[in-house]
């Protein structure tokens, strides 16, 4: 078999997407994500002037040795627009590899090592009471975890708490917003807000929350250690992780476990993390990291640290990584949980897709490949449009991680 052709297709059903379509002289053709949020177009352009060309003639089934040359092939190694574009290509080959052998991709990745892939939503409110709510209507969609974030008193917009009780979406159409923050405010804050939660959905319920890489080590150790008490599933990104090594104090100080890695685009990035166990889950994405080429490395080194996944799954990631995540998670044995951040139906319809969500878990499906189409006449109405994500300052304006 060989690749015939390469096009990528740009769309905004409701946000932005980047998918590139792979065929092949046999009639099968993949789909893979290249979405980058905030950044789309450089990753298009990256695919299309300088990858494209380079995989027409190839074998598809050559998997690794094409992931080599894109990755070393390059000189230029990383970097989130590289390997986004390396995820995109990774993707697609998966796909067409499972159509040719006509099985879905988890049977090509170990097959199935659990029933469903236990996944993570999103609950959100102004304040305790409304976050409350949102907890409580999510539980009666069945999950089984929940992250919670809330408004803080005295600071205008918090991370993860859109106006108007409208699901949480990390973009906005036009140039980037700018929000307020401060750390002591939302420091005293947050452990009220998990002493309530408990309260209210008892010892049960997993709950976890985002801290959105706002805090120091020393202040991500005082957090850690507050909400112990309340036995979160994680605390995810409590500092930047650029020096891994800052993990350690926050380690030395508290058992909440610690989840990083959505920013992540390669394993190096996570590498003293996992083989000093400073965190217990890895949150890199499929399309982010690489493919699932890079992330199948990583997530078997993991494992031997104890190290489980925990990726990423917000709704900047198409439903092909969506597929790719869950194939991932119901054949790896060191799965921890999947984020499952529901696309809009719009999105739904333009990528129709074999995934579904049932009582607290997801399933792939079992289609060949990835299960997941694109509508391209759909996806044509939708042209792309500039988005990105906000910026936050702290209260006296300098600015500050979002
Ligand atoms: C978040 C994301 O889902 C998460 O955990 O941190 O919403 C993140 O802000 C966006 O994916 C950024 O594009
Ligand atoms: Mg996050």
């Amino acid at each position: 078999m060989k690749i015939t052709a390469a096009r990528l297709i740009v769309c905004s059903p409701d946000r932005n997407f980047v998918t590139l379509r792979i065929e092949t002289d046999e009639g099968i053709y993949g789909l893979g994500d290249g979405t980058l949020n905030g950044r789309e177009l450089a990753v298009a352009a990256y695919l299309e002037e300088h990858v494209i060309p380079c995989l027409i003639g190839r074998d598809p089934f050559a998997t690794e040795d094409i992931w080599q040359y894109l990755y070393r092939g390059a000189y230029w190694r990383r970097g989130p627009v590289t390997m986004s574009a390396i995820a995109a290509v990774d993707m697609a080959l998966w796909d067409i590899k499972g159509k040719a052998l006509n099985t879905p991709v988890y049977n090509l990745l170990g097959g199935k090592s659990r029933q469903g892939v236990l996944v993570y939503t999103h609950a959100n409110g102004a304040d305790i009471p409304a976050a409350l709510d949102s907890v409580k209507k999510h539980m009666d969609e069945g999950y089984l975890a929940i992250r919670v974030q809330s408004g803080v008193p005295g600071v205008s917009s918090a991370y993860g708490v859109p106006k108007g009780g409208k699901s949480y979406e990390p973009a906005e159409r036009g140039l980037p917003g700018e929000s307020l923050w401060s750390t002591e405010k939302y420091l005293n804050f947050a452990p009220k807000l998990f002493e309530a939660a408990r309260k209210e959905v008892g010892e049960d319920l997993h709950l976890l929350h985002d801290v959105h890489h706002r805090l120091t080590p020393i202040e991500a150790a005082r957090l850690g250690k507050e909400l112990e008490p309340y036995h979160l599933f994680w605390m995810e990104d409590p500092t930047p992780a650029e020096n891994q090594e800052a993990f350690r104090l926050i380690r030395e100080h508290t058992v909440t476990p610690i989840a990083t890695g959505e920013v992540f685009n390669s394993f190096w990035d996570a590498h003293d993390l996992i083989r000093n166990q400073w965190i217990d889950y890895i949150r890199m994405t499929i399309v982010h990291g690489g493919g699932i080429t890079a992330l199948k490395k990583a997530a078997d080194f993991a494992a031997v640290y104890q190290v489980r996944t925990g990726f990423h799954g917000a709704t900047d990631l198409s439903p092909v990584t969506m597929a790719a995540a869950l194939h991932f998670g119901i054949a790896i044995h060191n799965f921890g949980i999947q984020e499952h951040m529901p696309h809009t139906p719009l999105v739904d319809e333009v990528f129709p897709h074999a995934y579904t969500y049932d009582s607290g878990y997801m399933y792939p499906g079992d289609a060949p490949g990835l299960g997941v189409e694109i509508d391209e006449a759909k996806a044509a109405k939708y042209p792309y449009q500039r988005a990105y994500l906000p910026v936050a300052r702290k209260m006296d304006g300098t600015l500050t991680d979002w």
